[in-house]
């Protein structure tokens, strides 16, 4: 009967028929929804911290509201893939828990500090380029929740990303210590970018069974290089200069090669030992504590209501 079902699920997937909530599924399949949604949901909040660190300093007005308007762009994100994960029969109390107790991942972009004004350019221009290139596949991802989800997270991003280049622009046309400062952004946020599309494809676990069930449309690999193809013209617009000495263009292929990235760095942020790891999440532990009487007054006030309803 197992068989019969898996077989009957991986027909539906061929035939690019979306999975709902109530239909028959591989506990698998299940699992490693929960796994990348919740993770995806993780980065989206914690992704907040790095540029809400520049929200009270942006440099104009326009810039202000810009950032701001982005960053609860990104809370938005968060709750709505919360929400999507919870579909599948998990709860937010026990996601976040598993993200306070270090147990859940989230994208090691976001353990990288942000010192200069510039840093939030290379974010929009960069991290949110990265994720346009990952996430877009994923509006035709098998599960319905997930892939409705993020067709409206990418038109957001979108807009995150151009946000970011503009803002790059203005620098590098800037005073030259401005674009000194853009360039210094820049080699301190191309490689973690790199490194956002996950381990190479053939140290990439999930990667094989992520494809067959169409969660996955394109590899790690894949992704990255288009995201370099992309990028590398972008940066030239900007006159500056990608921080890879073995970066060229390759007329053959009609893609750049670029050297090799530091698998060492990356795994030890995904151990925690990131340079902002710790401060990460004890930002969250503190906003989760913090928002402890938020959470127990909603409670009280929807028994009151359901009292009320009784009476
Ligand atoms: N960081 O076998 P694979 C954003 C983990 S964008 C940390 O290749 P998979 C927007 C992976 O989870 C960022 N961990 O795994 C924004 C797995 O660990 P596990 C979020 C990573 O799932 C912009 C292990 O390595 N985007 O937030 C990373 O097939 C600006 C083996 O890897 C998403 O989450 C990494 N970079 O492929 C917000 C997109 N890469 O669970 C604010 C959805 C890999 O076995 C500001 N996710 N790992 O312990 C995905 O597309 C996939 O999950 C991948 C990884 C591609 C990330």
């Amino acid at each position: 009967q197992e068989a019969a079902l898996q077989g009957r699920f991986q027909e539906r997937v061929d035939a690019e028929e979306k999975i709902e909530p109530r239909d028959w599924m591989p506990e698998g399949y299940r699992r490693t929804l929960v796994r990348q949604i919740s993770q995806h949901a993780h980065s989206e909040i914690v992704g907040m911290l790095p540029e809400g660190n520049w929200i009270t300093r942006a440099p104009t007005l326009r810039r202000k509201v810009a950032l701001l308007a982005k960053v609860q762009d990104e809370g938005g994100h968060g709750l709505y893939l919360y929400s999507a994960a919870e579909t599948l029969g998990v709860s937010r109390d026990e996601l976040v828990g598993q993200l306070l107790s270090g147990k859940a991942k989230y994208s090691s972009i976001f353990n990288y500090p942000t010192p200069t004004w510039a840093d939030i350019g290379a974010i929009g221009w960069l991290v949110d380029g990265a994720a346009i290139m990952n996430q877009v596949p994923l509006c035709r991802c098998s599960y319905g929740p997930y892939a409705r989800a993020m067709v409206r997270i990418c038109r957001e991003e979108s807009f995150h990303q151009r946000q970011g280049y503009e803002l790059m622009l203005a620098l590098a046309q800037g005073t030259p210590e401005q674009k000194r400062m853009a360039q210094d952004a820049l080699n301190r946020w191309w490689w973690p970018s790199l490194m956002m599309f996950g381990p190479s494809d053939d140290q990439s676990a999930h990667s094989a069974q992520n494809m067959a069930w169409k969660i996955k449309r394109f590899s790690n690999d894949e992704l990255r290089q288009r995201f370099v193809d992309a990028t590398v013209p972008q940066a030239e617009f900007l006159g500056l200069t990608i921080p890879d000495p073995e970066l060229r263009f390759n007329a053959e292929t009609g893609h750049y090669e670029f050297g090799a990235i530091d698998w060492t760095e990356f795994n030890e942020i995904l151990k925690g030992n990131g340079p902002c790891n710790r401060e990460r999440i004890e930002a969250r532990r503190k906003a989760w504590d913090d928002g402890a009487w938020v959470r127990e007054a909603a409670v009280a006030h929807a028994a009151k209501r359901k009292q009320r309803a009784l009476k």
